[in-house]
C-alpha cells in the first residue's frame, strides 16, 4: 500500500509562529496571513499616492467586500471585540455589509508598510445605525473622516450598478481640480469638454462627471450633496477639492481616475493655450458612443 501522507499540516501552520513571546498559538497565525482584499487594496492606494493624487493625510478609498472576501477575512481573523459605533448618517440599505476602508488621518503612502494602520475592516450593524470594527485600524484609528459620504455613495451606486460598483476612490489630482477653477462648475460643460478632448473618455465615463459646489469636506451636508449626483453618475466632482469616483475594482478605480486626470491636464493645457482650435467633434463622439456600446456602463446624454 502507498505510505501515508505526511501530517504536514499542523507542523507548518506551527512553523508559521515566528516569536512565541508574541504568539497566543494558533489565532495569531491566522490573524498575520495577509487577507485577500487587503494584499490588492494596498498597492493601488501606495500608488494613487506616487501618482501625486494623496498628499498628506489626502483623500480615502473603501471597498464593499464580497462574499468571496468576506469569507477569506472571516475565516483568517480573531474577531476585535469592539462595541458598536454610531453612524452620522444612518444606511438601512448596507445593513450587513462589510467595508474595507483606510483610517481618518492616514496616509496613503504608508499603506504598504503599514497595512494594518492604514486600513480597516468594518461591519454595518444595528439596521444600518451601527458600525462595528472588525480588523486593522491598529493604534485606535477610525474610518476615514468622509465615511458619511462613502457610505452614500456605495449604498447608490449599489442600486444604480446592480452590484457591479465595489470601490469608491476619492482623491486630489490636481489637473481635474485646477478645472475647477478654470471652468464654469456645469456638470454639462465639464463632461463635454473632457468627452471632447480624448476618444476614451465617452467610451469610459458615457455618465460623465457631475459637479457637486465647494462644500465643508468631513460633513453630511458633502454626502448630501454628492448623494444628488452619484444618481446620475459615478463620478463627481468636488469643486476645489477633488474626485469621488465608484467602480467595480482597485485596478477599474485607479483606471477611472487615471484616464479622467490625463484629460483635465490635456484640457487645462489647451485652456492654458487660448483655447482649442478644434476638437472632437459630437458627430464623432455619437460614432464612438455607437462602436462601443456592448462595453460600456449606461448611454452618453449628448
Ligand atoms: O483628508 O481628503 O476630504 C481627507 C480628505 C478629506
Ligand atoms: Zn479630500
Amino acid at each position: 500500500p502507498p505510505p501515508p501522507p505526511p501530517p504536514l499540516f499542523f507542523f507548518q501552520a506551527q512553523a508559521a509562529i515566528p516569536d512565541a513571546q508574541e504568539s497566543r498559538g494558533l489565532g495569531d497565525v491566522y490573524k498575520r496571513q495577509p487577507l485577500k482584499c487587503v494584499e490588492s487594496l494596498a498597492p493601488i492606494t501606495r500608488l494613487c499616492w506616487e501618482m501625486g493624487w494623496n498628499e498628506i493625510n489626502g483623500g480615502n478609498i473603501s471597498w464593499r467586500l464580497s462574499n468571496e472576501h468576506i469569507d477569506n477575512v472571516l475565516k483568517q481573523i480573531v474577531k476585535i471585540d469592539e462595541d458598536f459605533i454610531k453612524l452620522s448618517k444612518p444606511q438601512p440599505t448596507l445593513d450587513g455589509e462589510y467595508f474595507l476602508v483606510t483610517g481618518s488621518g492616514k496616509y496613503f503612502r504608508h499603506a504598504i508598510e503599514k497595512t494594518d494602520e492604514v486600513f480597516g475592516i468594518v461591519q454595518i450593524k444595528d439596521g444600518g445605525n451601527s458600525y462595528q470594527k472588525i480588523w486593522g485600524f491598529k493604534g485606535g484609528g477610525k474610518p476615514t473622516s468622509e465615511f458619511a459620504t462613502h457610505l452614500t455613495g456605495h449604498s447608490i451606486r449599489k442600486r444604480q450598478s446592480k452590484g457591479r460598483e465595489e470601490v469608491i476612490l476619492h482623491c486630489h489630482p490636481p489637473e481635474f481640480i485646477i478645472l475647477s477653477f478654470l471652468m464654469p462648475l456645469d456638470s454639462s460643460l465639464v463632461s463635454l469638454a473632457l468627452w471632447k478632448t480624448m476618444p476614451e473618455c465617452i467610451v469610459f465615463f458615457p455618465d460623465g462627471i457631475r459637479v457637486v459646489p465647494p462644500i465643508l469636506p468631513g460633513t453630511n451636508k458633502i454626502a448630501d450633496a454628492s448623494a444628488i449626483e452619484l444618481e446620475k453618475s459615478r463620478i463627481i466632482s468636488w469643486s476645489h477639492h477633488g474626485i469621488f469616483v465608484s467602480e467595480e475594482s482597485p485596478d477599474a478605480v485607479f483606471s477611472l481616475v487615471e484616464t479622467i486626470e490625463k484629460a483635465s491636464a490635456m484640457q487645462r493645457k489647451i485652456i492654458a493655450a487660448g483655447g482649442a482650435k478644434q476638437t472632437i467633434s459630437l458627430q464623432l463622439l455619437r460614432e464612438l458612443t455607437d462602436a462601443t456600446k456592448n462595453i460600456r456602463v449606461c448611454d452618453p446624454d449628448i
